[in-house]
């Protein structure tokens, strides 16, 4: 238990290396709110991961988040002691906003470790201390770049491609990348763009042997899921639909997936990310761990739920360079087996590079107790 001292909000920016482009939109740069909580004996680091510019992968976005956060979440937590026993339930009077409270939780629980010399990695019991990597392709403007950014990065050494689907760009580049590589783990994201009506679509991704279909339809649903999971042999598995650990279990209880896909700045942070594995774990149902273009802060954090024995399956922990040409922290970096470390120190285990953070930030703001 530790009295907080001060929150400090930060909106930053950093190049993409590279447009990506999903089936609701393109980002052409980085935006996210951090948080960073000082408590009597150390320093914590957050970082949100909902969308820039609109609301278009859920209902947040960083100027709601950042108002939220600002005008209510962390006032709310500056006013007395606050431990990682105690802080969902310090947020619980706010009704959703998963990613915002996740930046606050994930921050006091980096603190807290950090104080205690604790890792993440140990304190959420991983049994790894490297994680497999994959890597999302965003939809490319033709089927011969998407062949040589698939064949690029499997040079890198990642494990599995993901690829980003949408309405009729879909079927042919699969067929084009699964005749070029018939043994690679192959799977597609479909970012909740297609309807049941599709069901002809479904039928052909089916033939490809893929590891998974990523949630094809609505992005609250499950039982429309569950009654297409009942139609194809390929795994479906739920990203956006999955909100918390009671998702999960309904999810699992429906039959609307085979398998999970668990970001903990989606689920409200690192403990409700835990719950979902653990759910998951109970039912066989395997899971890995997204992505969501993060900085150094959220991809360590990422890289620790990872470490987690459930997670089986390669995830979008993919190395800082395929984001951008600098992150916010000491970069992190594919090794030749297509794995990472997971990070070791107290904590996340990193910190942002003080004038790279400077560099990047747009807006700042600071909340303190009321004394
Ligand atoms: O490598 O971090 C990454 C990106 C992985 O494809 C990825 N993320 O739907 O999972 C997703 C997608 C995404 C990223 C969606 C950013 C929205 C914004």
């Amino acid at each position: 238990m530790s009295r907080i001292r001060e929150i400090e909000l930060r909106l930053i920016e950093l190049p993409l290396a590279r447009p990506f482009r999903v089936s609701f939109g393109t980002s052409t740069g980085k935006q996210c709110v951090l948080a960073r909580v000082v408590t009597d004996d150390a320093e914590g680091w957050g970082e949100c991961v909902a969308d820039d510019g609109y609301p278009g992968f859920s209902g947040e976005w960083n100027e709601g988040v950042w108002t939220l956060l600002h005008e209510v979440l962390a006032p709310s937590l500056s006013d007395g002691d606050v431990s990682i026993d105690t802080v969902e339930d310090r947020l619980r009077f706010v009704r959703g906003n998963p990613m915002a409270k996740a930046t606050l939780i994930d921050a006091v629980i980096d603190a807290e470790l950090r104080a205690t010399e604790r890792s993440l990695a140990s304190f959420l019991g991983a049994d790894k201390q490297a994680v497999v990597c994959g890597v999302s392709i965003g939809i490319a403007d033709s089927v011969d770049e998407l062949r040589a950014q698939v064949d690029a990065h499997l040079e890198q050494g990642y494990r599995r491609i993901k690829l980003k689907i949408m309405p009729s760009i879909d079927v042919e580049r699969v067929a084009a990348i699964r005749s070029d590589h018939p043994d690679i783990l192959l799977s597609v994201d479909a970012n909740a763009a297609y309807s049941l009506d599709d069901l002809e679509v479904f039928r052909q991704l089916d033939a490809f042997d893929l590891l998974m279909i990523e949630q094809p339809l609505h992005h609250e649903d499950l039982v429309q899921h569950a009654a297409l999971q009942a139609e194809i042999r390929t795994p479906i598995c739920l990203d956006e639909s999955i909100r918390s650990a009671a998702d999960a279990a309904a999810a699992i209880q429906l039959g609307s997936c085979r398998i999970v896909n668990i970001k903990q700045g989606r689920v409200g942070g690192v403990l409700e990310a835990r719950r979902i594995h653990d759910v998951a774990a109970a039912a066989d149902i395997p899971v890995w761990c997204g992505g969501m273009l993060e900085t150094g802060i959220g991809r360590a954090t990422n890289l620790a739920l990872a470490a987690m024995p459930n997670f089986t399956l390669p995830g979008d922990t993919s190395a800082s360079a395929r984001y951008f040409a600098e992150d916010l922290t000491e970069p992190f970096v594919l090794q030749p087996d297509g794995t990472m470390g997971v990070p070791t120190g107290p904590g996340i285990g990193v910190v942002p590079l003080p004038k790279r953070l400077d560099a990047c930030t747009i807006r700042r703001a600071t909340i303190s107790p009321v004394s």
